[in-house]
């Protein structure tokens, strides 16, 4: 049978899922096909071609293994396995408190799961301690959000409005590499000549700007927020600001004229590199844009994912209300969501701040909500927790988390400073890691937990354009795996915690639905039923509405309608220079890998385009240093070392480096990044480090060794 995916804002590998798919059915071998939806056309990417062969893959983990006193897993039963983690649970909070046991999601997991992971945690292991892998991803996109739109909805229209635009500003987002799906929503602006490119690289998507008269900027790393500021202070000194919705439709534009002062065109040149007179156009054609076909604004993880994040997507929020995109039938303002489901999975409780339907843990009224449907006291519903990069700060510290349960993310290979985050697992009492693949994190777990893939269970997700959509099992896992609903309804009976937990997916959502009634993510209109119909699904989706395919036609999501603009400036430190011998890393994706390449690392043919990493280097500036392409180089700072070869093009700034994050080991850009954070976002620096790249002394035996490691059998390594 052929299943149909992908109706995914991502490329992720899981093939996502179809409006309208067919009852579950198992059957093998599985094969993976597009099928028309709007935000693919039926398109698919590499990955997405690939992600049937993972389901049978021999790597496979389908036993739970518990690591012996050797290090070495051993397959234990199931029984087993919950009670030891029971065990190390009451242990641990018994010794240390309720907060010592923490738990570390993932943006990948279905709605259902993450929903009830986020209750899992607070009711069953009665810890604030609960964070995930998406605020490594869109959370500075969503602070912004939040603050300037009262929502955080990635793109509040549906991605075929895209097609009729005449410009699109494409903000650090790769998505020729990153969303070949999403790729021909592009094509008008490009015909129009309105492709702008923002991006210290060459990437795939700035060289689509050549065909059409497109521009691309090309800045220092971490100089986006002086760039956008550069570029309104020619809308507002030009005369070109929308006034009239100024007026009728935003708060604070007083505010942010002032503080766009110091930012005229040839200075924001000095600070970015990027010619004052590009600047100028680029403004230009945003107005023009905005008067004729239309105008957008989207972002992506280059200019998100820095200490300055938040303010940078501010930045932008600020010059598309300026120009009077947001809200608009024609033009806006969005973010590119990442991951398979990178929005549901950031709406319904994994956030350490958050409780169902987009609330905040912190506000009364939500917290009475929450309880009531829980049918629980109030009470009992921790407070806040930390960030996840607070949290893995704080792995194995006496008054830290010391038993970790992780549920779809290889932090090993994708949080920052990575030496620092490997230290902190091995400090741990008791790591209980949850996968289908011995990831790198999964071998440093004591207990690793064998669950479904995505063609092995019910569930839903929710895309980039906030529509919810059905993925339906296809097949059968192998025995011995297990749904994380069912283990988190078997854990929280042996715990005894308050509540009903199921592990039925459709139950869940029934209570997903009340939790949500009334938050900003308001799922309570939306029944399986309707999704398996084909209906569309736009929250928020009160009971008796039609859901809510464009947002801000009648107003902003705070209280009075408006949009608020809030005045921002770049730090000191996002303003460094790299003028010394050091260089500015970036770092970012390749198309053939997805996110820490758990997945995509055990696909032949995808390590056979790509089998390891790969330096990006400036010729001249490999010159200088006696790299020629395709030596090993040695990239460092005060973090640690990535040993891989350099590959010499002209792509890349003379001042910058690239590095994909896809590979482990001595690969790992990760090593090199900083666990410095957005103070509002908590998003880490990912994006902006200052290394020093030299030729290495001698060539490593068999550097790819690292990334085939992991494609060994678990039962054979045993
Ligand atoms: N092939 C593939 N596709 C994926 C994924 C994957 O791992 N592989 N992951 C999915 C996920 S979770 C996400 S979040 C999305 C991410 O999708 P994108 O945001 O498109 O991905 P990145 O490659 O991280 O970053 C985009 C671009 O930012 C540039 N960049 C780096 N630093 C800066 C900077 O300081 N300023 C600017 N303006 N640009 C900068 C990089 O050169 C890169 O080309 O992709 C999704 N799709
Ligand atoms: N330097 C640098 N680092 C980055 C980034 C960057 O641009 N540069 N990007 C960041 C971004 S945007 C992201 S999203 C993160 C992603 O980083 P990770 O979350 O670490 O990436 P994945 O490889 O998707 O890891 C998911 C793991 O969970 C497993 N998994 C998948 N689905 C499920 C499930 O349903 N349940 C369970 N239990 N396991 C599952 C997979 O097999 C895999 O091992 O990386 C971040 N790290
Ligand atoms: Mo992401």
């Amino acid at each position: 049978m052929t299943l149909t995916p992908t109706a995914t804002d991502s490329a992720a590998p899981g093939p996502a899922p179809a409006p309208t798919a067919e009852p579950a059915q198992p059957a093998a071998p599985l094969e993976v096909s597009g099928r028309d939806f709007p935000t693919n056309r039926g398109g698919l990417c590499r990955k997405g071609w690939t992600s049937a062969s993972l389901l049978h893959h021999n790597g496979r983990v389908t036993e739970p293994l518990l690591k012996g006193s050797d290090g070495v897993h051993q397959p234990i039963s199931w029984d087993q396995a919950l009670m030891l983690i029971a065990a190390a649970v009451k242990d641990t909070q018994k010794q240390h408190g309720n907060d010592a046991v923490g738990v570390f999601g993932g943006g990948g997991l279905t709605n259902e799961k993450a929903y009830l992971l986020g209750k899992f945690a607070r009711l069953a292991l009665r810890t604030s301690r609960i964070d995930y892998n998406g605020r490594f991803c869109m959370s500075s996109a969503a602070a912004a959000g939040n603050r300037a739109f009262g929502v955080d909805r990635g793109l509040p229209f549906p991605v075929t409005d895209l097609d009729t635009a005449s410009v699109i500003l494409m903000l650090g987002s790769n998505v020729a590499e990153t969303m070949p799906p999403f790729v021909p929503h592009l094509q008008g602006a490009r015909d129009a000549g309105g492709l702008i490119v923002v991006d210290p690289r060459r990437s795939a998507t700035a060289a689509l700007t050549s065909d059409g008269g497109g521009l691309h900027l090309q800045p220092t790393p971490g100089t986006d927020l002086a760039l956008l500021l550069g570029i309104s202070h020619v809308v507002v000194h030009e005369g070109l600001v929308d006034a009239e919705f100024i007026a009728a439709k935003t708060t604070g534009y007083a505010a942010v004229v002032r503080s766009l002062n110091a930012f005229w065109p040839e200075r924001v040149q000095t600070i970015t590199g990027v010619p004052a007179n590009l600047i100028r156009e680029t403004a230009r054609r945003l107005v023009h844009g905005a008067r004729t076909g239309g105008s957008y604004i989207l972002s992506g993880r280059g200019v998100e994912q820095h200490v300055d994040g938040t303010d940078t997507a501010t930045a932008a929020i600020n010059l598309s209300l300026l120009l009077g995109l947001p809200g608009s039938a024609r033009s806006g303002y969005g973010t590119l969501t990442g991951q398979g489901n990178g929005q549901g999975g950031r709406e319904h409780g994994q956030k350490s701040d958050q409780l169902p339907g987009y609330r905040k843990i912190t506000d009364p009224a939500a917290r009475a909500h929450i309880a009531q449907v829980w049918g629980i006291d109030e009470s009992l519903i921790p407070g806040p927790g930390l960030p996840a990069v607070e949290l893995l700060k704080s792995l194995g510290k006496p008054d830290g988390v010391r038993c970790l349960f992780v549920h779809g993310a290889n932090v090993v290979v994708s949080a920052p400073d990575t030496n620092a985050v490997t230290a902190g697992l091995r400090a741990l009492d008791f790591l209980v890691v949850c996968d289908f693949f011995m990831s790198e994190t999964a071998a440093e777990a004591d207990l690793v937990l064998p669950v479904t893939q995505w063609a092995e269970e019910e569930g839903t997700l929710t895309n980039l354009e906030g529509r919810v959509i059905r993925r339906r099992k296809a097949l059968n896992p192998p025995p011995g795996v297990r749904s994380e609903l069912w283990l988190m309804a078997r854990l929280a009976e042996i715990l005894e915690a308050p509540s009903t937990f199921s592990d039925d997916p459709e139950t869940v959502f029934e209570e997903l639905r009340l939790a949500s009634a009334g938050g900003l993510a308001d799922y309570s209109g939306i029944d399986y039923a309707m999704l398996d119909r084909g209906e569309a699904a736009y929250w928020p989706f009160p009971v008796g509405s039609a859901g809510t395919p464009r947002l801000f036609g009648d107003g902003f999501a705070h209280a009075d309608g408006r949009a608020v603009m809030v005045p921002v400036t770049p730090s000191r430190r996002a303003d460094r220079s790299f003028a010394d011998e050091s260089l500015a890393l970036a770092t970012g994706r390749l198309l053939e890998h997805y996110q820490s390449g758990s997945q995509t690392r055990r696909v032949e043919a995808l390590m056979a385009s790509q089998p390891q990493a790969r330096l990006l280097i400036h010729p001249g500036t490999a010159a200088s240093r006696g790299i020629a392409d395709g030596e090993y180089a040695t990239v460092t700072n005060e973090r640690g070392e990535v040993l891989c070869r350099a590959e010499l093009s002209n792509s890349v700034r003379p001042d910058t480096v690239f590095l994909p994050f896809h590979f482990p080991g001595q690969e790992n850009a990760n090593r090199l990044t900083e666990a410095a954070t957005d103070p509002i976002s908590g998003m880490p620096e990912f994006k902006t480090s200052r290394v020093w790249v030299k030729k290495a002394a001698a060539t490593p035996v068999a550097a790819t060794a690292v990334g085939v490691r992991m494609l060994v059998n678990v039962k054979e390594a045993l």
